[in-house]
């Protein structure tokens, strides 16, 4: 069990509760879509939809791109629940509030996670619309001790060195074959954000081995390792970080969501068909 000063144990059984009540059945798989990444919610079907705000205790989605809508049903066969826009710290909730719904998903059944997210690249080889497979993570805030699980926990000290999943990285690599893709595979580091990295930033986490930065992914992962998932993590790379004080095209959002919408089916029928991979064994 966990508490912390933001919702303890009993308020995530309380929430999946509520939630419980109204769904026709128990969800396999949890999706969380990044900034333009919504679009997936609408393929699925036979859909029970909750807007976060109608949700107790659920915070609400305050970023463009980011729906805020909970939505249970069927995608490829699979009974899903598709978080359709996600929390991130810099909206003014911690980091522990940010992943509360991949605990209350976790109690209704679900038992693999996808995240999928935008970022931008500081890897040279990369281009923009190439989608990334997450390895492995560079968690910043953690750095400076602002951890999602912080707080009483009954595990209180969970290896995350195998957060991604390597089946599920080589399923998603057969899944990208069959559709002509080619997929990266790389390291996506978290920023605390809300504003873009500078160009020492950049650089100094290219050197840590950094592919792709963004602000969100780790909360989600360090909680859903905690909690038991088998987790999947999608990169749409929708920009290049400025990696040198001559280059002048700055990331903004607007451009970002652009991206992730003339994308973001590619990442869709990449789901679909990965889903479609789980549902066979
Ligand atoms: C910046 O444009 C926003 O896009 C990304 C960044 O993390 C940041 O929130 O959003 P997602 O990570 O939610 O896709």
């Amino acid at each position: 069990a966990i508490t912390n000063r933001f919702f303890s144990y009993e308020r995530i059984q309380e929430i999946s509760n509520y939630l419980r009540k109204k769904i026709p059945s128990s969800p396999k798989v949890a999706i969380i879509c990044g900034s333009g990444l919504g679009g997936l919610a609408e393929l699925i079907t036979d859909k029970v939809t909750f807007p976060y705000n109608e949700i107790p205790y659920f915070p609400s989605s305050t970023v463009v791109g980011h729906r805020g809508n909970l939505i249970f049903g069927i995608l490829n066969g699979v009974y899903v629940v598709c978080m359709q826009g996600r929390f991130h710290a810099y909206e003014g909730y911690t980091t522990a509030l940010c992943a509360m719904p991949v605990r209350v998903m976790r109690l209704l059944g679900a038992h693999s996670l996808i995240v999928t997210c935008a970022a931008g690249t500081m890897n040279k080889e990369y281009n923009i619309g190439d989608i990334m497979i997450i390895k492995d993570h560079l968690n910043f805030p953690n750095f400076s001790g602002n951890n999602p699980l912080i707080g009483h926990n009954d595990e209180r000290f969970p290896p995350v060195g195998h957060a991604y999943d390597r089946e599920y990285t080589t399923s998603m690599k057969q899944v990208a074959i069959e559709h002509g893709l080619e997929l990266r595979e790389g390291i996506y580091a978290s920023l605390g954000g809300p504003c873009y990295e500078t160009i020492a930033e950049i650089n100094l986490l290219k050197m840590l081995g950094g592919d792709a930065v963004g602000m969100s992914v780790v909360h989600e992962v360090t909680v859903g390792a905690h909690c038991g998932f088998r987790i999947l993590g999608l990169a749409l790379i929708t920009n290049k970080c400025l990696t040198d004080y001559t280059a002048t095209h700055e990331a903004v959002h607007e451009e970002v969501i652009r991206i992730s919408e003339l994308k973001a089916n590619d990442m869709q029928q990449l789901i679909l068909n990965f889903i479609g991979k789980l549902k066979e064994k």
